[in-house]
């Protein structure tokens, strides 16, 4: 192939969010939009590291994925890459991702360097839904803000790109090595199983076995959504023929470019049938299972359930922490620490407290995680987003968290599996409760509101910060009588110093804190393709254990209250309830 070097100017709005650049399908298809990106992605890297790397390039299999492969194959090659690995059909997990560039060695004793992730992850797909991309770095984490800043700004002022021309279209769909020869020499395209190199890191993580004897076992039935995401490239390979679950257990398990015309975030909104399944929700399932869980289109998150229990992630991440040590190998010799991100709850403190552990609080998003596991600062972390993960991989792992809670079910169950009673999910959960206390939590999202109204809102909450006691007066304004509400005795914005390299964030939400630790948060989504995201976290904790068993919108409904009105979400957004509630 030769190198064809294409004049393109900069195209507005290619700036990263959360987890990468996320927009319409129409927008990414525009002439040298997806180009000018990988570009820029390639310059912000520096030309030198390029040349000569090996990348990863795959995703959740979403519409529009197999084009942008072929087109990322072809500017790699232009680029210098040497390498271009392919996960069969272009499908890879993004904790798989993770795990190939830490784990996989090709054939020639290479390794990968970094990889391009092609996911909108929770977001729907098809001709008129989100497509995405993002680029991680050579530990398997996804590019920090000094590299997406980079990107950004080199998005802004490129003048051209360089693609392969006489490259054929590879053929994904076939387990291979393609050998091409190029001006820089030759260039690789190595299809790969996408699933034996992240089975075979968690079987070095978990005791299979044991997950095996429960899942087998008559007293525990099993459940599980991918909601058509990548996930089911996976699930059948690890739960039916690893750990011995029936096929019929297996929801939603065939990957689909549109997701089956759905929205791949497993919540209680969006995973509807599961929800059923496991006996919430409408029209619930009259014999759920003992343990069902979902995962969102690009495997990373997970939603865990009991048999007509819901577990929020908040208290997921605690409890997978609290148990670990007993119950997953890989953590056998200890924790090093552990971490949350800001509008987590505090259920991961309390835990970290009792057990001695290192506490970190991080911005949203996972890039924030990455530092911390590689300086040896963290093993467990979590986020409310549905988001579980060790050091592992430095991605949220979705079938990692299912594994974990096997793991514990396992554990607490291990003399018991012969005909019992079943210490189930609610137990567990329940037992926790009782032990650290509960935090409740709920998120609250308003979807597509108007760009303006959702910074009216934001602003107005920072103003009103500037007086707490001004803050203190309208809620007892609002609430006369009732004394369910406590003191505000803070409020701020949070800003996040990188306690292993330095590096500063600002403006990553506006937190209001009660004395008795509830906490108010309000931020913009950074992961949506249009209009903005409102998402307001509201969390309360409660110490006494004859008070932890309520119903938690019921909990909630006071300080739920206070939010909607100090905000004034209804006067500037026009919306009197949320699009979700998680
Ligand atoms: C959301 C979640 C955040 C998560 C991010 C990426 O971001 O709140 O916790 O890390 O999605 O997850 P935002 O900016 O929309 O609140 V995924 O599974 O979309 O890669
Ligand atoms: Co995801």
């Amino acid at each position: 192939f030769t190198v064809n070097r294409v004049e393109s100017p900069p195209i507005e709005g290619q700036k990263p969010g959360t987890s990468g650049l996320r927009k319409k399908v129409k927008v990414f298809t525009q002439p040298h939009y997806l180009h000018n990106f990988v570009q820029a992605t390639f310059n912000a890297l520096s030309l030198e590291k390029v040349k000569g790397s090996t990348l990863v390039v795959s995703g959740d299999g979403r519409y529009y994925s197999k084009d942008a492969i072929q087109i990322i194959i072809k500017m790699s090659a232009a680029n210098g890459v040497r390498r271009v690995w392919v996960g069969q059909n272009g499908l890879l997990s993004t904790p798989a991702v993770s795990a190939v560039v830490r784990e996989r060695v090709g054939a020639d004793g290479s390794k990968a360097n970094g990889a391009f992730i092609l996911t909108a992850s929770h977001n729907p797909g098809g001709p008129n839904e989100d497509f995405g991309i993002k680029y991680n770095m050579g530990n398997g984490g996804p590019a920090p803000e000094g590299i997406t800043d980079k990107i950004f700004e080199n998005t802004k002022t490129i003048k051209e790109y360089f693609i392969a021309e006489g490259l054929p279209d590879v053929d994904i769909s076939a387990i291979g090595v393609s050998n091409f020869s190029g001006p820089d020499g030759q260039f690789d395209v190595d299809v790969f199983d996408s699933a034996s190199d992240y089975v075979k890191l968690l079987k070095s993580i978990f005791d299979f076995q044991s997950i095996k004897k429960l899942i087998t076992s008559p007293q525990f039935s099993f459940c599980y959504d991918a909601l058509h995401g990548v996930a089911g490239a996976y699930a059948k390979r690890i739960f039916v023929e690893e750990l011995g679950a029936s096929e019929s257990s297996l929801l939603n398990c065939v990957p689909k470019e549109d997701f089956g015309g759905g929205h791949p975030d497993p919540n209680l909104t969006y995973a509807k049938e599961l929800v059923a399944r496991m006996g919430l929700g409408n029209n619930p399932d009259s014999n759920p299972p003992e343990f069902g869980a979902a995962a969102d289109g690009d495997a990373d998150r997970n939603m865990i359930l009991g048999k007509r229990f819901f577990v929020t992630p908040s208290d997921s991440v605690a409890i997978i922490a609290a148990n670990a040590v007993q119950a997953i190998p890989y953590f056998s010799s200890g924790l090093k620490g552990v971490a949350r991100s800001m509008p987590t709850s505090a259920a991961l403190d309390v835990v970290a407290k009792s057990l001695n552990l290192k506490l970190f609080e991080v911005p949203t998003g996972w890039k924030f995680f990455g530092n911390l596991m590689d300086a040896g600062l963290c093993s467990i972390c979590g986020e409310e987003s549905f988001g579980t993960g060790s050091d592992h991989i430095r991605e949220k792992d979705g079938i990692w968290a299912v594994l974990a809670w096997l793991s514990i079910i396992a554990h607490k169950n291990k003399d018991n599996l012969n005909g019992g009673n079943l210490v189930t999910v609610e137990d567990i959960v329940k037992q926790h409760w009782a032990t650290f206390g509960r935090h409740y939590y709920t998120r609250y999202d308003y979807e597509n509101v108007d760009a303006r109204a959702a910074k009216d809102v934001m602003d107005h909450l920072i103003d009103m910060q500037s007086s707490i006691m001004d803050i203190n007066t309208t809620i007892k304004g609002m609430r006369s009588g009732m004394v369910d509400v406590v003191d505000v005795v803070g409020a701020d914005e949070f800003e996040y110093k990188d306690p292993v390299d330095g590096s500063i964030s600002k403006n990553q939400g506006i937190r209001y804190l009660f004395e008795d630790g509830s906490r108010l948060v309000f931020r913009l989504s950074g992961t949506g393709s249009e209009g903005a995201t409102i998402r307001l976290y509201i969390e309360q904790y409660e110490k006494d254990s004859s008070k932890t068993g309520r119903d938690s919108q019921e909990a909630l409904a006071p300080l739920v209250d206070v939010a909607l009105k100090l905000s004034k979400m209804l006067e500037f957004t026009g919306r009197s309830a949320p699009t979700v509630i998680t």
